[in-house]
C-alpha cells in the first residue's frame, strides 16, 4: 500500500473512532445528570483505574500500558468537564512539574489556576475557588516538602488520589546546530542535574543564564534565537520550543509524588491507602504503641514521616500512610479507640510509582 492508501484507512478508522468517543460521551453526560441528582463526586479515580486495569488485561495489540493509560486520562479529563466543568489549581508557573503533573490527571482540557505558593492552592480550595488542586508532597532526592505537610495539618482538605511523576529535564532550542547556542536558560537546579550531558555536547564556552522555574527558562530562551532552554517537555510545548534531547538529567530515577487535593470521600477500592496526621500523647512509648497497633491488626504501613508542632517547642506530629481505606471497619475502630489526636487526610487508590 503507497501513503495515500494508508492514510485511507487511518482515516475511515478515525471517523469509527469519533463516532464511538461520541456514543461514549453520550453516557457520560447522562452518568453527569445521575451525580447531580445524588450530590456524588464526579472525579472517580478509583473507576478509572478500574477502567485502565481491565482495558491493559485483555489488550492484545501494539498499544503498552502507559499508552493505554495515556489516552484514557484524557478521555477521562473531556468526560469530567462534560459532566461538570471543575477548576484545577496547582503550584505554577504554567510548564511547572506540577502543572504536568495536573495535566497528567485532568488533561488539555481542564480548567486550570497556576498559583505562586503551595499555601495559595490549599486557600482556594478552602474558598471554594477551585475544586482540585496538585502539590507536591515528596521528592526521592530530596525528600519530604514541607509546606504541604504544614498545610495538610492546617487545611481542610482532603486527598483524593496521588500521582508519581518522573522528573525529566528536555534540552529545547530554535536553533539547528548546537554550535550555534551561545546561552541556556534554567532553574540552577535544572543546570546543575544535566551537568554530564552539558560536558558532552558543548564544547565551545556558552553562557549559563539562571531563571526563577525552568518554565521561565523556556519563555526566555524563545524570545533569545541563539539561546536554549533546559526545561520540563511541558514548558517546550507551551513556548512551542522544539525539544532536541529529552531525559538530559544524570540520574534518571528522580520522581515527585504529587497529591491531588479536593473535598470527598472516595469510595472504597482495592487498592486504598490511607493517609493520617497524628499527635501522639507525650509519654515514652506512645508512638510505638501506635505503630504497634497498626501490626496487631495486619495493617501494612508505607510511611511515616515526622514534623516539628511550631506552636510548641520540640514536640512533633507525624505524618503516617498505610493500607486501606478508613471506612474498613478495623482501621475505623482503630482510630476511633486511639488515645492519640487524629486527623484523617484521606484515603485513596494507591498510585503507581513510575506510572506517568
Ligand atoms: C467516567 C468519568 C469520570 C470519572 O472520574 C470516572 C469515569 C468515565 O469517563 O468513564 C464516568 C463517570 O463519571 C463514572 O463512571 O462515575
Amino acid at each position: 500500500m503507497n501513503l495515500d492508501d494508508l492514510r485511507k484507512h487511518i482515516n475511515a478508522l478515525d471517523n469509527e473512532l469519533l463516532e464511538l468517543l461520541n456514543k461514549r460521551m453520550e453516557y457520560v453526560e447522562e452518568v453527569g445528570k445521575v451525580k447531580q441528582n445524588d450530590g456524588s463526586a464526579i472525579y472517580r479515580p478509583e473507576r478509572e483505574k478500574e477502567i485502565i486495569q481491565r482495558l491493559c488485561t485483555q489488550n492484545q495489540g501494539q498499544l503498552t500500558p502507559e499508552a493505554i493509560e495515556a489516552i484514557y486520562m484524557e478521555i477521562f479529563a473531556v468526560s469530567r468537564n462534560l459532566e461538570l466543568p471543575e477548576k484545577v489549581a496547582y503550584l505554577g508557573p504554567e510548564g511547572s512539574y506540577s502543572h504536568q503533573a495536573a495535566e497528567s490527571r485532568f488533561g488539555a482540557m481542564s480548567y486550570y489556576l497556576p498559583l505562586s505558593s503551595i499555601e495559595s492552592v490549599f486557600k482556594v480550595l478552602e474558598n471554594k475557588e477551585a475544586k482540585f488542586g496538585i502539590v507536591p508532597i515528596e521528592n526521592n532526592t530530596d525528600g519530604a516538602v514541607g509546606a504541604t505537610l504544614d498545610c495538610l495539618k492546617k487545611y481542610n482538605s482532603l486527598i483524593v488520589s496521588e500521582a508519581y511523576m518522573d522528573i525529566h529535564h528536555s534540552f529545547a532550542t530554535e536553533v539547528d546546530d548546537l554550535k550555534d547556542v551561545k546561552r541556556i536558560y534554567s532553574h540552577p537546579q535544572g543546570y546543575n542535574q544535566c551537568k554530564n550531558f552539558l560536558e558532552e555536547h558543548f564544547l565551545q564556552d556558552v553562557e549559563f543564564i539562571p531563571t526563577r522555574s525552568t518554565s521561565a527558562a523556556a519563555r526566555r530562551s524563545k524570545e533569545d534565537p541563539s539561546s536554549a532552554a533546559i526545561c520540563s517537555h511541558i514548558a517546550a510545548k507551551l513556548y512551542s520550543l522544539p525539544i532536541h534531547f529529552e531525559k538530559i538529567e544524570d540520574n534518571l530515577a528522580n520522581q515527585t509524588r504529587f497529591l491531588i487535593l479536593s473535598d470527598f470521600k472516595n469510595q472504597k477500592s482495592e487498592h486504598d491507602k490511607t493517609s493520617i496526621l497524628a499527635q501522639t500523647e507525650d509519654k515514652p512509648g506512645s508512638l510505638v504503641d501506635f505503630l504497634q497497633s497498626f501490626q496487631d491488626i495486619g495493617i501494612n504501613l508505607t510511611k511515616i514521616e515526622s514534623r516539628p508542632v511550631k506552636e510548641k517547642k520540640f514536640e512533633s506530629i507525624f505524618f503516617i500512610d498505610f493500607k486501606g481505606h478508613i471506612e474498613d471497619e478495623k482501621i475505623k475502630t482503630l482510630i476511633d479507640n486511639s488515645p492519640n489526636k487524629i486527623k484523617w487526610l484521606g484515603s485513596y487508590v494507591s498510585g503507581e510509582k513510575n506510572e506517568i
